[in-house]
């Protein structure tokens, strides 16, 4: 092959959002759309000369496509080998397991997580680094300023005058196997088409004890249903669930991944995993069973369910931490530290407190993870967006929290009689007792106008500013005729404990005295419109309180918040798109 430069110019709003840059699939199809966000990105980090990297992505539309495109540009960057999971495909832990253990430099995934695909949907890319995570933002925003300012990109050709046509061409995506080449000035390049589930299935595999897990699914009185809403993880679920702890076929549904989802919306939540809710709801399916889970289109978020009961991401991260030690191998010397990024609710904070480690609060995004999870300050992380993860790798993990509760289970149940299963939800309402229950809900305005969404932001902000104002020195303010008063209105700013460097702008929290929690703030993955994210939290350690439906405890707080921030007036949306 040769090298070609081809000649191209900045394109307008190509910025890493919280996760990757998301666009519509016709945006990324544009001309030169995608090959400039590569250029940018391999101009923008060192050592890429003779290094390897991963390459894969959830499946969805024009995954294939945007394979080819990026091997060819690798190539002419002087990448000396590109690993691409069979088919193209590999979920968003997988490549980061990939990344750590074979020591690459990088990986490329192609997603846009749980928003949907198809021709008319979503499409999207990000780079992690060489520990597995997502890139820092000192190299996001090397990768913005450079799509600025990019004038060529450089594009692996058959011969000068033919760049149309892919000098690989000839790689066989769904055959596992490496295929060299040589460039015209003597460089070798290979495609090394690898399985996308061995890494990370065997590096699953040395972290439970499988023989535990594979017992409590011979139990009669256990069962478990697995939804992976078309996504990536199909093929990983039925060989771990099916094959590896002997499930029958019937416990992954949608396992069949597709390249528009089947026209879903691939996101793990009560909302668009409504069939599994009402699988796991003995009104409706008297045959419930005791355990259902799904994941996202990448991959990388879980919903965790009980017969009939839902667990709220925040308190499944501080039942895993609880737990961590006694009931999974890979945590048996126990933990130092937790995190959760600020919208979470502070389940886990009480869990830390409990056990003397550290709890640190980080913005929202896997990213501001990697530093803690790479210095040893923390092991398990998670965010309220069902998201779920630990040191095995820097991204969070939907197969890896279902495991989780799977360990759960087993071990709780270790001594029961068959017939006796401990439930899910008594495992969560019995570590409410201990701990208190936080209570936790998220309401989504989804694509809203922009300028809407900033009115919104401003107008929360100046209401802040005025309490700020007005308070009295005493250190507490009040919110309108709000009966608790606040202790903390503010934007949330993170220092990162290792590196120093600083996010700004995280997000418009109000704390109340009673550890109550609101915060507004507007989401970095859509790819239109701005979608307004409301999170409400309240703490009850009353145990006769804990049992009411969360929306019901939190209604007080969410009318405040409505109220505050004139949102249905500003918006004109009388009810949130989504409610988690
Ligand atoms: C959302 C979630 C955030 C998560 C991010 C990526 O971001 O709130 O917690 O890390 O999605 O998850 P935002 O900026 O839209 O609120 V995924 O599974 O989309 O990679
Ligand atoms: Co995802």
């Amino acid at each position: 092959f040769t090298v070609v430069d081809v000649k191209t110019a900045p394109i307008d709003g190509q910025k890493t959002g919280t996760s990757g840059l998301r666009k519509k699939v016709a945006e990324f199809k544009k001309p030169n759309y995608l090959a400039n966000w590569v250029q940018s990105l391999f101009s923008s980090i060192d050592g890429l000369k003779g290094s390897s990297i991963a390459l894969g992505g959830d499946g969805r539309y024009w995954n294939k496509d945007a394979v080819r495109i990026i091997c060819r540009i690798a190539a002419a960057n002087g990448v000396s080998k590109v690993l691409v999971g069979q088919n193209g495909i590999l979920c968003t832990p997988a490549l980061s397991a990939i990344v750590r253990r074979r020591e690459l430099l990088g990986g490329i995934i192609l997603t846009a997580s749980h928003n949907p695909g198809g021709p008319n949907a979503d499409f999207g890319i990000k780079y992690n680094v060489s520990n597995g995570g997502p890139a820092p933002e000192s190299v996001t925003d090397k990768i913005l300023s450079n799509t600025k300012t990019i004038s060529t990109y450089g594009m692996a050709c058959v011969d000068g005058d033919n760049t149309e046509a892919d000098p690989f061409g000839s790689v066989d995506l769904a055959a596992v196997g490496a295929t060299k080449f040589t460039s015209a000035d003597g460089a070798a390049f290979t495609i090394d088409v690898v399985d996308s589930a061995a890494d990370y299935v065997e590096l699953l595999q040395s972290m439970f004890d499988f023989a535990a897990l594979k017992a409590l699914f011979a139990r009669s009185d256990f069962s478990f249903l697995f939804d992976a809403m078309s996504g990536v993880t199909g093929p990983y679920a039925q060989r771990i669930f099916v094959e590896l702890l002997g499930g029958p076929a019937e416990c992954v549904m949608r396992g069949e991944p597709l390249e528009d989802f089947g026209g879903a919306h691939p996101d793990p939540n009560l909302t668009y995993a409504a069939d599994l809710v009402a699988s796991l709801d003995p009104k409706k399916s008297p045959d419930a069973p005791a355990m259902g889970a799904a994941s996202d289109g990448d991959g990388d978020r879980n919903m965790i369910l009980g017969r009939g009961f839902f667990v709220t991401p925040s308190d499944s991260l501080a039942v895993i931490a609880a737990k961590a030690k006694a009931a999974i191998p890979f945590f048996k010397d126990g933990l130092t530290g937790v995190a959760r990024s600020m919208p979470t609710a502070s389940a886990v904070d009480h869990v830390a407190t409990k056990l003397g480690i550290s709890c640190f609060e980080t913005p929202t995004g896997w990213k501001f993870f990697g530093n803690l999870l790479d210095a040893g300050k923390a092991q398990i992380c998670g965010e309220e967006s069902f998201g779920t993860g630990a040191f095995h790798v820097r991204e969070k993990d939907g197969i890896f929290a279902v495991l989780c509760w799977l360990a759960v289970l087993a071990h709780e149940n270790a001594g029961t009689k068959d017939g006796d299963l401990i439930s899910i939800e008594s495992i969560v309402t019995d570590h409410w007792k201990v701990y208190g229950r936080n209570f936790f809900s998220r309401y989504d305005y989804e694509e809203v106008d922009s300028e809407a969404g900033a009115k919104l932001m401003a107008t929360v902000t100046k209401v802040q500013e005025d309490m700020v104002a007005a308070a009295d020195g005493s250190g507490s303010m009040t919110l309108g005729d709000f009966p608790v008063k606040v202790t903390t209105a503010d934007n949330f700013s993170y220092t990162d404990p290792i590196d120093g460097s600083v996010a700004k702008g995280q997000g418009l929290r109000f704390v109340f005295e009673d550890h109550s929690r609101l915060v507004f703030r507007l989401s970095g993955t859509g790819s239109s419109g701005a979608t307004i994210r409301l999170y409400a939290e309240q703490y009850e350690t009353d145990e006769a309180k804990q049992g009411v439906d969360a929306q019901v405890a939190l209604k007080p707080l969410i009318d405040l918040a409505l109220k505050i921030s004139n949102l249905t007036e500003i918006t004109g949306r009388s009810s949130p798109t989504v409610i988690t």
